[in-house]
């Protein structure tokens, strides 16, 4: 029988992953990578996120709107898998086109994408509050109840914002058995069905043009060649299936997650690249085995201007883990590293990096993926010269100090995964690339 020759996907969507606890500069990545790719796509979390890209002397913070609004030519994408605050999502469309950015036609919208509407920020806030000390440290974005609703199958998506009376009939479902908990065990004021329907049905007509099947878009574009560039919000240890659990956000930043939440087929993604901070922060609580509560950890602060982009909390500070990073990597199948904020370490006369951690007397290597035994384990560090001076004009890695050199490669022989980017600066321009 004559063979036949089927077309076969080609690998042109590139994923871009957080390894840490989120924060890793993924924004500035995203941007700097934009001009390459024809599409971006945000594919989890909602306006919990603040991804900053720093270009012309402006320093922008993106909360949904994907990293690649700047690049005219680039395509942005909002992913089935992202929960959206309408009303964040409009204040932001205004934020870009006063930047002089045109949305409109390069701007889309998942029909299947889930809302955060304002009960879920209160339920998020009542939540907490009723953990007291135990509590996540959430962002109050409403995020981790519009996640409990989507596998509920009671959520609100945004193909039911353009059909008032399906809004309408969603919302009064909800709301009874919402509006029970708020008077009955939280003793707070009830939510009003018509006066949510009348605010919500403004947005059909302004959200209209936006809305597309991203899933049909994205694996019609990906068919005739066009380039995808997939962008996670927070990290991998914040994953709700791989990170610290319970102390993660409610959806999933890790590789396996752009494809669920964008409808994009494992078998287009050929790289995916992992962002690296050159030290590691978190905001919020949870286990933090190499935290500093010294005058270091409040340097790395200081210097890495480490507050949420978000909420504005300062952000917890600490050596680079490697124990946690080949956790990760190996979780998000990294292809290679772009290490950031290498500058922060510029003034440290020496740097310390986690190479394993102590537990019950042994040693271990292993990242413990359950929140107790990772609470007790103590940090083993290997410390390298510091380089005491500045990297922020190098574009190789050839221009930069040779002990900075020696970081890198330390990096790259401990976790086996070349670094094809280095960031020094928050400005695009402030890139070495391999
Ligand atoms: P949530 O709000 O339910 O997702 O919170 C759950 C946990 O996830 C953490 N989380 C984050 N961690 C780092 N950066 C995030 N984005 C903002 C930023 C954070 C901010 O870019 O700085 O401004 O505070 C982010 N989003 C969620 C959160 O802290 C909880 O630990
Ligand atoms: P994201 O959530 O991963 O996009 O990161 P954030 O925007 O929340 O936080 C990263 C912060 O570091 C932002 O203020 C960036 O402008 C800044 N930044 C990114 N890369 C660098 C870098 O190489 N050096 C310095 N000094 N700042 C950087
Ligand atoms: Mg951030």
């Amino acid at each position: 029988m004559e063979s036949k020759s089927f077309s076969k996907p080609t690998r042109t969507a590139t994923v871009i992953v957080g390894t840490q606890f989120g924060d890793e500069g993924k924004g500035k990545l995203v941007d700097y990578l934009s001009d390459k790719y024809d599409i971006v796509v945000r594919y989890q979390g909602g306006a919990n996120a603040g991804h900053t890209i720093c270009f012309d002397n402006k320093s922008v913070v993106l909360h949904l709107i994907p990293s690649g609004i700047f690049h005219e030519g680039c395509v942005c994408v909002i992913g089935n898998g992202v929960v959206i605050d309408p009303v964040a999502l409009l204040e932001e469309i205004k934020k870009v086109e006063e930047l002089g950015y045109d949305v409109k036609g390069r701007l889309f919208i998942s029909h299947n994408a889930h809302l955060i509407m304002p009960y879920h920020k209160r339920l998020d806030s009542l939540h907490e509050d009723a953990q007291g000390e135990q509590k996540i440290g959430t962002t109050g974005r409403g995020i981790g109840p519009s996640y409990e609703d989507k596998f509920a199958r009671k959520g609100i998506r945004v193909v039911d914002l353009l059909s008032p009376d399906v809004l309408q009939e969603k919302l009064r479902e909800n709301l009874a058995a919402k509006n029970k908990l708020f008077r009955n065990i939280y003793e707070k004021e009830e939510f009003d069905v018509e006066e949510l329907v009348r605010d919500y049905s403004e947005f059909d007509k302004i959200i209209d043009p936006y809305v597309t099947n991203t899933q049909l878009y994205l694996s019609r574009q990906l068919k005739a060649g066009k380039t995808v560039l997939l962008e996670g919000a927070q990290g991998c240890l914040l994953d709700v299936d791989h990170g610290t659990y319970p102390y993660v956000t409610s959806s999933n930043p890790t590789s396996g997650g752009a494809c669920t939440g964008s409808g994009i087929a494992p078998n287009y993604v050929g790289k995916v690249i992992g962002v690296v901070k050159a030290y590691m922060t978190r905001v919020g609580n949870g286990a933090f085995p190499s935290e500093l509560f010294d005058e270091t950890g409040e340097s790395l602060c200081r210097i890495g201007h480490e507050f949420g982009a978000t909420t504005g909390r300062k952000r917890r500070c600490g050596w680079i883990d490697l124990v946690a990073l080949r956790y990760s990597l190996t979780v998000n199948g990294v292809t290679e590293i772009a290490l950031t904020k290498l500058d922060v370490l510029d003034t440290f006369e020496e740097v310390k990096v986690c190479t394993s951690y102590m537990l019950d007397g042994k040693e271990i290597h292993d990242f413990p993926t359950d929140h107790p035994t990772l609470s007790r384990v103590t940090p083993v560090y290997k410390t390298l010269k510091g380089w005491m001076s500045s990297n922020a004009q190098a574009r190789t890695l050839d221009d930069m100090r040779p002990e900075a050199r020696s970081f890198v490669t330390f990096l790259e022989d401990e976790l086996q995964v070349p670094v094809t980017f280095v960031s020094v600066g928050p400005g695009r321009e402030e890139t070495v690339y391999r």
